[in-house]
């Protein structure tokens, strides 16, 4: 398997990042595909060390990515398509520019990776997928034609999960609340795990929104990681023994969920610093309570995740 490269769109991200490193280390040649520049991808730094490790700065929304890719490795045999526009709120005040990215791009790189005979397509979805769906834990058929998405991000998520199901090639996982090492605090839209850590480090206020008993199901990114390996054919699954890619849909989360509360509290606690907590006015468009129902990727791959939330949130203060 060493001679067959891997593709991961978004490689300089938080997630991309990880899992580039990752793929590095279990000895496979990796495409990296990023729109920032070179000197701007920090996340890259033990990547660019590996001479295994290419890096191609490319705007996903430009044709023909994968032959840009062939250039550096002419076997590409597993895709990850992690590039796009993250930002909830941002794609509100952009549409065009979220669906060009998000879906449009992703319907073209899942063409040609088709085409050329990629064995794996993996796609990076999100619970974003189902709206603001109450029916708890979240299942994979509750997203339909039906679903009221509350943003562009969401609807071009779920649009592009669809492609993979429609055409039985690749599979979508859907993400519920990543956290860990190298998630950019600095942005208002941030994940609460990385600001509220930066938060308490520095003394400062946490700032909740709302009561604070919204609730999500955070899930550390290895595991995140481990997934992707999984379902792109990279490891065995653990289920069947074998290497395999996976097609679908599946939810990935931890099928449990905590408040922001106590979220918040725990970040207090762990980094011992003796912030205090102050409520502010709910976010607009916040939805309430997320939780997965993991168990369709449990019995496909027996999948578990193996870092606890209070684990993760150690690990990502000692890295903060
Ligand atoms: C997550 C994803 C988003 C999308 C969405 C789908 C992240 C960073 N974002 O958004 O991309 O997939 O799920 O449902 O994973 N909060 C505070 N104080 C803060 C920041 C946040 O109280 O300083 C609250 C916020 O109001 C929300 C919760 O924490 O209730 C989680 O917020 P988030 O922005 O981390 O993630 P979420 O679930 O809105």
């Amino acid at each position: 398997h060493p001679q067959n490269a891997c593709l991961v769109t978004g490689c300089a991200g938080f997630v991309g990042s990880h899992l580039t490193d990752a793929l590095l280390s279990l000895g496979f040649p990796v495409v990296g595909v990023d729109i920032i520049p070179r000197a701007q991808a920090a996340n890259l730094s033990d990547a660019f060390g590996n001479p295994a490790f290419r890096y191609v700065e490319h705007d996903i929304t430009r044709h023909g990515v994968l032959k840009r890719c062939h250039e550096e490795y002419p076997r590409i045999g597993h895709v990850f398509h992690l590039a796009a526009v993250v930002m909830v709120a941002f794609s509100m005040e952009h549409p065009e520019l979220t669906m060009a990215t998000n879906y449009t791009a992703t319907q073209a790189l899942h063409a040609e990776s088709r085409e050329a005979g990629a064995q794996a397509f993996v796609f990076a979805g999100s619970a974003a997928e189902y709206g603001d769906d109450p029916r708890l834990p979240l299942r994979e058929e509750y997203a339909d034609p039906q679903t009221v998405h509350n943003s562009p991000y969401g609807r071009s998520k779920y649009l592009s999960s669809r492609l993979m199901q429609e055409s039985g090639y690749g599979c979508s996982l859907r993400f519920f609340n990543i956290f860990g090492p190298r998630q950019d605090p600095s942005s208002p839209y941030s994940g609460v795990v990385s600001k509220f850590i930066t938060q308490a480090t520095a003394g400062d206020e946490l700032a909740i929104f709302g009561d604070g008993g919204q609730t999500r199901d955070f899930i550390y990114v290895s595991d995140v990681v481990r997934s992707y390996l999984i379902a792109g054919g990279v490891i065995p699954n653990p289920a069947t023994g074998l290497t395999a890619p996976l097609s679908g849909i599946y939810n990935v989360g931890t099928g449990s969920s905590i408040t922001i509360r106590s979220l918040a509290e725990k970040a207090i606690a762990t980094t011992g610093t003796g912030s205090s907590i102050r409520h502010a006015a709910p976010r607009a468009g916040d939805i309430y309570h997320s939780q997965a129902d993991i168990s369709l990727f449990t019995q496909t791959t027996a999948f578990a995740p193996q870092i606890t939330f209070e684990e993760g949130l150690r690990r990502t203060i000692a890295w903060a």
